[in-house]
């Protein structure tokens, strides 16, 4: 990593991205009681690509996001109590809690929304950066992706469309290697390179092949940024991660053997999170005592907040459905 940048900002990466693992792990501690009533898709072991992303983004810029958008959502300032209100199904949620963890959004800081239809966001994103376009706003558009969502045919579609209209788009594909159990390699032929499919189809495009890098991630995004504004060309951008819980729910699932265990413990050496600390400490940016002062902070928030979603109201819609159940 090379300290190209403030004390300051490396901190607040830091202090982000330990926000959103903390979130998830208090999520997944919680899961097996039963008050969180959706299915969750956990970030944890990706959050370096939401964080230094987002941190390049302006309040008037957009992002959407897919099934899997905790980490999106909070790093494009999304607020945490209609978050995990709306996990709860409670009023007080971003959607009302008729939406749960995969139907996040926040509209105040640009966060448009997040669904689980794979690759469904991709044309929203480009009609979002398409009206940003026609009414002359300075604003770029973000669409997160999975690999798995360049196996659908939109995807192509979208990078045509973005490239004849020179929207200021940035898709970013955060390429962890597995739809649900299955490796990349049974569903894309051995040479498809993703980056060379949107360079096909004029984009800029590029890829970094350590997503879990949030130094090489904010400068590749300040990058694309630069070339949006000053090219008008739509940009690719692929992050190679890992997700270290299973593909939807809480736990760890490496005894199902789908993945290779040496695999698996490279990235896990590879944590975006304690390597920065590392490196934080290495440069006498921060102490160990700051870092648990830090940890501690975020945790009483945590701890606050989960408090007040769950004393919160159940949205009107999910007590119909339980009163049509239990009755
Ligand atoms: C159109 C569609 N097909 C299949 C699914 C089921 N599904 C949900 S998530 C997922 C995996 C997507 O993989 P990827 O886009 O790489 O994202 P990741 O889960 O790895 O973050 C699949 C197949 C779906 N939700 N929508």
């Amino acid at each position: 990593m090379k300290a190209e940048h403030s004390d300051s900002l490396h901190i607040d990466l830091y202090v982000q991205m330990l926000r959103i693992r903390l979130i998830e792990e208090e999520i997944a501690n919680e899961y097996s009681k039963g008050y969180m009533r959706c299915p969750t898709h956990l970030s944890i072991g990706q959050e370096a690509i939401a964080v230094g992303v987002c941190s390049c983004l302006k309040d008037n810029d957009y992002v959407l996001s897919n099934h899997r958008a905790h980490a999106h959502y909070l790093a494009k300032g999304g607020s945490l109590k209609k978050m995990l209100s709306e996990i709860m199904g409670k009023e007080s949620g971003c959607s009302s809690g008729r939406g749960g963890s995969m139907h996040i959004v926040d509209l105040e800081k640009g966060f448009l929304g997040s669904t689980p239809i794979v690759a469904g966001t991709i044309p929203v994103a480009v009609g979002v950066a398409l009206s940003s376009q026609m009414k002359n706003e300075d604003s770029i558009t973000v669409v997160f992706l999975g690999e798995g969502a360049t196996e659908e045919g939109v995807f192509s579609e979208s990078l045509n469309f973005a490239a004849l209209k020179e929207l200021p788009i940035i898709f970013v594909c955060e390429n962890n290697f597995y739809s649900v159990y299955s490796p990349i390699h049974v569903r894309q032929a051995k040479n498809r390179d993703r980056v060379k499919i949107a360079k096909a189809h004029g984009l800029y495009s590029k890829k970094e092949e350590n997503g879990n890098d949030v130094l090489k991630v904010y400068s590749t995004m300040q990058e694309s940024i630069e070339v949006i504004r000053k090219n008008k060309t739509p940009v690719y951008l692929e992050f190679d991660t890992y997700r270290f819980r299973e593909h939807c729910g809480p736990n760890i699932d490496d005894d199902l053997s789908y993945r290779p265990k040496k695999e698996y413990e490279y990235w896990l050496k590879n944590c975006p999170i304690s390597n920065f600390e590392k490196f934080l400490i290495n440069k006498n940016v921060v102490t160990k005592k700051d870092l648990s002062q830090i940890k501690e902070k975020i945790l009483l928030e945590i701890k606050k907040t989960f408090e007040w979603a769950k004393n919160s109201n159940f949205s009107s819609f999910n007590l119909k459905s339980e009163e049509k159940i239990y009755s």
